[in-house]
């Protein structure tokens, strides 16, 4: 059965643990967010991709969800000593050879895509890790500061400000001039299911649909497009999912994500990407027209909990 999945970094990266996990000889494509991405002290970072990739090649830090196990922080501690910034971004001694090595390969022309596919070479998370884009899409957010209005980059209202301070506006910077990367639409036209983890929608789901191309492939792919609501009870289950929708105007509930989302009509296909969503049972009644709702707990509380939420939503998606 072949797999596409749509994701962001821990939430997502657990969720793909219970794919996997349920289905071992499925054939996964994951397409990550890239919208988190930044560059400190000249390194190129991709935090939802490292995350997936250390997830489910075993380098993941269990403990914090992002970064690598057995870490230490020297290098963080000697650039802090110089005073030179940001110290609201952990920069791992481990995780900074992943950067250097990326940074390295995108400076002799290698695409993102080439980039983490060598990455994973030494990784192995079997499955196929595609960014969104091969351009650069930056999430920056526009807040109200002392000197008025400035748009700061995503990872800094994430960690500094822990999304605090309301965001006016989340712009997916270079969406607009960016292609989906090689590879990204045959894998949502051509699978036999389509999955949306229950990662932040706005700024992981979300940026990658706004790529260009995207969320038209999602619209029209053959293949069930079900997702996992990342909103349970009217709260997020870890992040600040809610500052982001409340950005965008959405309520944070699970409804109102699917209706964010979008309704796929196959008659007359519009840009909603939604047959299936599967909401907490602290949400049953939830309804969205168009939409096949079904509750049943969503908490990811450990692998085997998410393989009984994979099951349902392969149950839901009719495969
Ligand atoms: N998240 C934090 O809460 N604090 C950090 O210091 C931090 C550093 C970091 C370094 C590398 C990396 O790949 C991820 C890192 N994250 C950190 C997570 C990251 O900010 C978020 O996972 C995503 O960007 C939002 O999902």
């Amino acid at each position: 059965m072949k797999i596409t999945a749509l994701a962001g970094g821990i939430g997502g990266a657990r969720f793909l643990v219970g794919v996997q996990a349920a289905l071992p000889d499925a054939d996964i494509t994951v397409i990550g967010n890239t919208g988190d991405d930044i560059t400190l002290h000249g390194l190129r970072i991709c935090p939802d991709l490292d995350t997936v990739m250390y997830t489910l090649g075993g380098g993941i830090s269990p403990e914090r969800g992002w970064g690598r196990h057995d870490e230490t922080f020297t290098v963080a501690a000697e650039l802090a000593a110089y005073g030179v910034g940001p110290t609201w971004f952990g920069l791992g001694d481990r995780d900074l050879a992943t950067h250097l090595v990326r940074t390295r390969m995108l400076a002799a022309g290698y695409p993102l895509t080439e980039v983490t596919a060598a990455l994973c070479q030494r990784w192995k998370p079997g499955i196929r890790l595609l960014p969104m884009s091969d351009e650069r899409v930056e999430t920056h957010v526009v807040v109200e500061t002392d000197e008025g209005r400035r748009a700061i980059h995503f990872q800094e209202w994430w960690l500094r400000m822990r999304a605090a301070t309301p965001a006016l506006e989340i712009i997916s910077v270079g969406a607009e001039a960016a292609q989906p990367a090689p590879g990204v639409l045959d894998a949502l036209t051509d699978a036999d299911v389509v999955l949306l983890p229950p990662s932040n929608p706005v700024v992981s789901i979300g940026s990658i649909l706004a790529v260009p191309g995207v969320r038209a492939a999602l619209a029209r792919t053959p293949a069930p497009v079900v997702g996992v609501s990342p909103i349970i009870g009217g709260a997020p289950v870890r992040g600040m999912a809610d500052a982001c929708l409340t950005a965008i105007g959405v309520a944070t509930s699970a409804g109102a994500v699917a209706t964010h989302y979008g309704a796929r009509r196959r008659a007359a296909p519009g840009d909603g990407i939604l047959d299936g969503w599967l909401v907490d049972t602290a949400d049953t009644g939830t309804e969205v027209p168009g939409v096949t709702v079904k509750a049943r707990p969503l908490l990811m509380t450990d692998v085997a909990a998410t393989v009984e939420i994979v099951r349902a939503a392969l149950e839901l998606a009719g495969v």
